[in-house]
């Protein structure tokens, strides 16, 4: 029996094979994670590896997807289930962006400590909003709409394999080579011919959503490793003459605790594509949506701290206004952090902005007060990793990517959706991710009370 973290880590890594095929300058982007992690893990020894252990970190990845409607939606986490990746969050890019992204969207990923540290592998999947009236008129959606009821993203066979590793917890050998190999499959570049006026249309209106609903079936969008230090790979990387995108998304980098996540990408090359033109002729021609990017995790913020970030975000907005040309966004957000966010690991425990687990040790406890404990050595707190996804700098990936801004509305009424609704389309629960993060925290607080034989405060 291959078990669920087994399937979930070959999932993975067949997705890389056939991206890495298809996007050669994957392996360009992942040989350079690697020289960077090995630098940064032996220069920074333990410190550097805080946040996860080098294998953990050389192995992490996450994926990206679009879908385009609540059933291919529903199938996608079925699929996903298969390998231990249930969604957690709502993201609504529609509005975290000023252009044209016309996306709800929540990340597939396993929940359990256990599972986390065995493969972390997350895929990011976005569901286009068609009756949204931002983007498209009634008969724009109506064609959108029969045009995506009209494919088939993911077999009968491939659900069916899907739901059995969910009920056993894994598949024999045979059905399990049988899963991952339609599974990936499944996230393929199609070579279908594409209908060059439809994706004309919708490219019109939103790169995205031509993307989406203007070819026969999806694929990966893009791979993400994950990096230590990602000012040096972005470095090297334009060092190496790959255009990367003009900042680096997230937190700026500064003195104190990495928070968060901080993501770059750049465009990948044009790609050969099949089309059929209103002639009837088949013609190939070159698509360019797909690219590459690259993250450094940091530490999970609490709903209080997450608070203080998404203020501080809007602060930066506003003294780049002011500053106008020259300051970039890094340099004004770390002066903006320096005043605002602790600068140790310790005040992040004890002003509650982040997350931690705790662990009891050999020291004699002193009172019982949370911050006494600590200083004593009594108790070690220790960061929990962000898992997730930031929607401001996904929208921000999203759009700078685009060579078009598309076309967008705000006259128009657009369409509501929240945590809850999505849930109910998707047809399971959506985890919240603070949830997770607390209980993992709390988890820790009531086994380091046990042992120590007393109540923190
Ligand atoms: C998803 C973009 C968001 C991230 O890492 O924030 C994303 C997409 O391009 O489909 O992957
Ligand atoms: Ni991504």
């Amino acid at each position: 029996m291959v078990p669920t973290w087994q399937l979930r880590a070959r999932f993975a890594l067949r997705l890389a094979e056939m991206y890495g095929s298809e996007v050669p300058a994957y392996h360009t982007l992942v040989d350079v994670c690697r020289d960077v992690n090995d630098e940064t893990a032996s220069a920074r020894g333990e410190a550097g590896l805080r946040l996860g252990s080098i294998e953990r970190v050389t192995a992490e990845r996450h994926g990206a997807i679009r879908v385009g409607s609540p059933r291919e939606l529903a199938q996608v986490a079925r699929v996903f289930a298969a390998f231990g990746m249930l969604p957690v969050g709502f993201y609504d890019l529609r509005d975290a962006s000023k252009s044209s992204v016309p996306v709800v969207s929540t990340a597939f990923r396993p929940i359990d400590r256990d599972e986390l540290a065995r493969n972390p592998f997350r895929v990011f999947t976005s569901m286009l909003v068609t009756e949204d009236r931002r983007f498209f008129d009634a008969e724009t959606q109506e064609r959108l709409e029969a045009f995506i009821a009209a494919r088939e993203l993911f077999g009968p066979e491939l659900l069916a394999l899907a739901d059995q590793a969910v009920l056993q917890g894994g598949l024999d050998d045979v059905d399990a080579d049988r899963l991952l190999g339609l599974a990936t499959d499944s996230f393929r570049l199609t070579a279908e011919p594409i209908d060059r006026d439809w994706y004309d249309t919708l490219e019109t209106i939103s790169a995205v959503a031509a993307d989406i609903g203007g070819v026969p079936a999806t694929h990966i969008n893009h791979l993400t490793p994950r990096v230590l230090d990602i000012d040096e790979l972005y470095a090297r990387m334009q060092a190496r003459g790959i255009a990367m995108i003009d900042e680096i998304q997230g937190p700026p980098a500064w003195e104190g605790p990495d928070v968060l996540l901080r993501q770059t990408s750049f465009r990948a090359l044009a790609e050969e594509r099949v089309f059929r033109h209103a002639d009837g002729s088949v013609q190939r021609g070159s698509l360019r949506v797909r690219f590459g990017e690259v993250e450094q995790r940091g530490i999970a913020l609490t709903r209080a701290g997450r608070e203080l970030y998404d203020r501080l975000v809007v602060e930066v907005d506003a003294r780049l206004r002011q500053a106008g040309d020259g300051a970039t966004r890094q340099e004004v957000a770390r002066e903006v952090w320096r005043e605002s966010l602790p600068r140790t690991e310790r005040d992040l425990v004890l002003q509650e902005l982040g997350y931690f687990t705790f662990r009891a040790t050999e020291v004699a406890p002193d009172g019982s007060a949370l911050k006494d404990l600590l200083e004593s050595g009594a108790l070690v707190a220790e960061p929990i990793v962000y898992e997730d996804f930031l929607p401001r700098s996904a929208a921000g990936i999203f759009q700078s990517n685009l060579s078009d801004e598309g076309t967008r509305d705000d006259d128009q009424a657009g369409a509501d959706y929240d945590l809850p609704r999505l849930s109910e389309l998707v047809g399971a629960h959506i985890h919240d991710p603070f949830d997770l993060y607390a209980a993992q925290q709390d988890e820790s607080l009531r086994e380091a009370e046990r042992q120590l034989g007393l109540r923190i405060d």
